[in-house]
């Protein structure tokens, strides 16, 4: 078999894909959350020295977004365009997000190649044409099967709803072409075997592979009763099926059958970010679909849980929907990208509200880390005149501090940039910033200043060159999760200064230790996390 994603070799890129989001409506917490948590990945793994393909985009064929435009009387096209330039980009750009390119379904070099695919796989003998029957819910753009049904009560008492959007279902009949799909489960299952890693939560892996022992049944791939889609090649009065091209977004971005070395040089993905209840598509009928034309499979797909408010799942369609703007412009851009990863296990469904976000704003950002960074400026400033002094008289105090940012450096970056554990490198990190605020504490050097002999400035220097030197670490390691507030930090240390830039430093050695040169010009930069203004009505 092909060489999987996790077996790329040194030359190719770190490639992180999000979902390519459906643009029926504007995006909201959910979306941001994977999204923010692929660009901390991938901010990761560029500082770590990697070339990295960070990508996303839009998903706008099918049902669900022509009905949108339909009710909007404008064309499916127009809302596409619409929704794309003032909400979905326009949104990444806020919260920082540095992705790689922008893929959007109904762009030339995105349709062309899927027609080519799906053309191959239809000459390869993987597509037939045939009849189906059964429910269909346009929300997921996805027939059901009966049992994954459940009871409609109130409006719906008598109907059959789909688990995930609580909506009627529709029974759809059509003659359309099938994907060989039944063909590919024992495949699949021994490639789950081979791969304990490929998909991620656990809990995910465990309800794929009990899924795929069931028995697969083959995949429609194409639509006959409504025509914004891609045409089929061989066939014009049907399109293909949303998914089928919606997922091809992860090979057509990155220069399948368009440009060879990009495509060679990039795919398969390493990472594929999604959510759960994307789940099947990704790692069951997208590596089915790459198995068939002998292509590779991707490294990983974790899937994150649902971002919940007020009990309910956040969605475009309850009226749960915050959007992010509300609340950066309360937070801030960067407390907003480390508050979801902070707050929730990766994988696990987490409740959000105001209160828990204002709490640990206050107590973990602005009292432990931000009063720590003016802290330490404030006293070089009035001990030393802003430069940074030497540590010529370094204890054990201090060497558990150079431990300590060692040892943050190591978990962080094996939680955050392998196992994908964003709130447990986080909490490395910030233990860290405790231990530092702890130290200070302890060591005095208020009390310590009063000490005009050599020996009492020397202590005084040493703790603020280990406060000073310790901060500098924790900016490189939080640049990847609240890369504004690292710069401020970075430039307050006298850093861009003497050392260059921030993006420069690599994580892996951000524990090294005497790396702020003694001499660098501290001064006391704006405040990292403000008090927060009431919170609004
Ligand atoms: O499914 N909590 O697009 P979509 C956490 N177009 N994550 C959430 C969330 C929530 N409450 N709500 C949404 C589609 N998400 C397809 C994808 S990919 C080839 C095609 C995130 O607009 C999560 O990542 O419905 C989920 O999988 C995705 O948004 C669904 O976005």
């Amino acid at each position: 078999m092909a060489a999987t994603g996790s077996e790329k070799q040194g030359a190719t890129a770190y490639y992180v894909s999000t979902p390519i989001y459906y643009v029926n409506d504007a995006p909201h917490l959910g979306h941001a959350y994977t999204t923010v948590a692929g660009d901390v990945l991938t901010r990761w793994h560029r500082q770590r020295g990697e070339k990295v393909w960070y990508l996303t985009g839009t998903d706008e064929h099918g049902q669900k977004i022509m009905r949108t435009a339909e009710a909007n009387n404008v064309t499916p096209q127009a809302w596409a365009d619409k929704l794309v330039e003032e909400a979905w980009k326009p949104l990444w750009e806020h919260l920082n997000i540095a992705n790689d390119d922008f893929i959007r379904t109904t762009e030339k070099r995105h349709t062309d190649r899927v027609q080519e695919f799906v053309q191959d796989l239809y000459d390869k003998g993987e597509i037939y044409k045939g009849g189906y029957e059964g429910p269909y819910c346009v929300g997921c753009e996805e027939y059901k099967l009966p049992g994954d049904l459940i009871d409609g009560e109130g409006e719906f008492a008598g109907q059959k709803l789909c688990p995930i959007h609580k909506k009627p279902v529709e029974l759809l009949k059509e003659e359309n072409y099938f994907f060989k799909l039944s063909a590919y489960g024992p495949k699949l299952l021994e490639f789950y075997a081979a791969n304990p890693d490929f998909i991620q939560p656990e809990s995910a892996r465990n309800e794929v592979v009990n899924f795929v022992e069931q028995g697969l049944q083959d995949l429609s791939i194409s639509r006959s009763t409504f025509d914004w889609g891609v045409p089929v090649p061989w066939d014009d009065k049907h399109v293909i099926y949303v998914w089928v091209d919606a997922l091809l977004n992860y090979a057509t971005a990155v220069g399948y059958g368009a440009n060879q070395e990009k495509f060679d040089g990039t795919f398969p993905a390493n990472v594929h970010l999604i959510g759960k209840d994307i789940l099947r598509f990704h790692s069951v009928i997208w590596p089915a679909m790459l198995m068939a034309q002998g292509l590779p499979l991707p490294g990983k797909v974790v899937a994150n849980g649902w971002l919940m408010v007020g009990g309910e799942k956040m969605s475009k369609s309850n009226l749960t929907g915050i959007k992010p703007q509300d609340l950066t412009s309360h937070f801030g851009v960067d407390a907003y990208r480390w508050y979801f990863l902070r707050a929730i296990s990766y994988g696990s469904d987490g409740s959000f509200s105001w209160e828990d976000f204002s709490a640990r704003y206050t107590s973990e950002l602005a009292n432990d880390y931000g009063n720590l960074a003016s802290r330490v400026a404030a006293m070089v400033g009035k001990y030393f005149g802003g430069a940074l002094p030497q540590d010529t008289a370094a204890g054990n105090a201090e060497q558990a501090v150079r431990d300590g940012l060692a040892k943050a450096v190591a978990t962080a970056d094996r939680k955050i940039g392998e196992e994908l554990d964003f709130q447990g490198g986080i909490l490395a990190v910030f233990d860290f910033v405790k231990q530092v605020n702890g130290y200070i504490t302890e060591q005095e050097p208020w009390k310590v200043a009063k000490d005009t002999t050599p020996e009492g400035q020397a202590r005084l220097a040493t703790i603020l060159y280990t406060a000073a030197e310790s901060l500098r670490g924790v900016a490189v390691l939080l640049n990847a999760v609240m890369p504004e507030t690292s710069q401020k930090l970075w430039e307050s240390l006298g850093a861009e200064e003497s050392l260059g830039a921030l993006a420069d430093q690599r994580v892996q050695d951000a524990g090294a230790w005497g790396v702020l040169p003694a001499g660098a010009t501290v001064t006391k930069g704006a405040v990292l996390f403000p008090r927060l203004e009431e919170k609004p009505a």
